[in-house]
């Protein structure tokens, strides 16, 4: 389970293990989860998660995006490895979001689908979608969905699809997008990476953060 104190998740995009886990021990008392991606996995090996894991509860983005027996392998190997959570694509249907909710639940862990990215190409393929993957999330079960803080205002669209689950919201900063409006828009944690972990001092700027989202509570 990812915490529910900062509403702040950090996304923790650097290849090189001891930099991640000096990170992660810097920011560890403002972040909610840290969330790691392919960049770390693949610098550093799937053993990372077990270091991460000592400082915060592991979101393992993964994006997974298969057929549903490969989709329960992805998750199981990864929720054995100590993440909390994984996050997987919708549009790949529901028999394939459905496995990957069912492989978490075997471990205690949870699933966030991706509905629309925060990037401007986004718009192409996934926003006219969006609201459908919102649904496939909440039908199959799954903890939560990922919206863009790049568009505070599709937050909005997507809270009203998914009810009480849970919306992780990554775009802020480097990509444009506000902490607060993100929050105020409706999302339950913001995602944040380069801002955080490119800085001389992660774990002030993650402080930062948190109090600005603290002023809009
Ligand atoms: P920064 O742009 O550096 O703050 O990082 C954002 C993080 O969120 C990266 O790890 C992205 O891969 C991830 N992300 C997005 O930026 N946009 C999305 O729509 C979805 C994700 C994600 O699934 O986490």
């Amino acid at each position: 389970m990812i915490r529910s104190n900062t509403q702040l998740i950090l996304a923790l995009d650097v290849t090189d293990r001891k930099n991640a886990v000096r990170i992660s021990k810097e920011t560890a008392d403002h972040v909610d989860a840290i969330k790691i991606g392919y960049p770390l996995v693949l610098g550093s090996g799937l053993g990372i998660i077990n270091d991460i894991c000592k400082s915060a509860p592991v979101i393992a983005d993964f994006k997974v995006a298969d057929i549903p027996n490969t989709d329960r392998l992805i998750c199981s190997q990864t929720f054995e490895a100590g993440a909390s959570a994984v996050i997987v694509h919708g549009f790949t249907g529901r028999d394939s979001v459905l496995e990957c909710v069912k492989t978490a639940k075997d471990f205690h862990g949870d699933i966030f689908v991706v509905t629309e990215m925060s990037h401007p190409g986004a718009v192409e393929f996934m926003q006219p979608k969006a609201l459908e993957l919102a649904s496939i999330a909440v039908e199959c079960k799954a903890s939560g969905v990922v919206a863009p803080a790049t568009r505070p205002e599709r937050i909005r669209q997507i809270r009203s699809v998914v009810g009480n689950l849970t919306i992780i919201s990554p775009g802020v900063g480097a990509q444009g997008g506000s902490a607060s409006d993100a929050i105020r828009a409706g999302a339950d944690h913001v995602i944040v990476g380069r801002s955080i972990y490119g800085s001389k001092a992660p774990g002030i700027e993650a402080e930062k953060i948190v109090k600005e989202i603290e002023k809009c509570r």
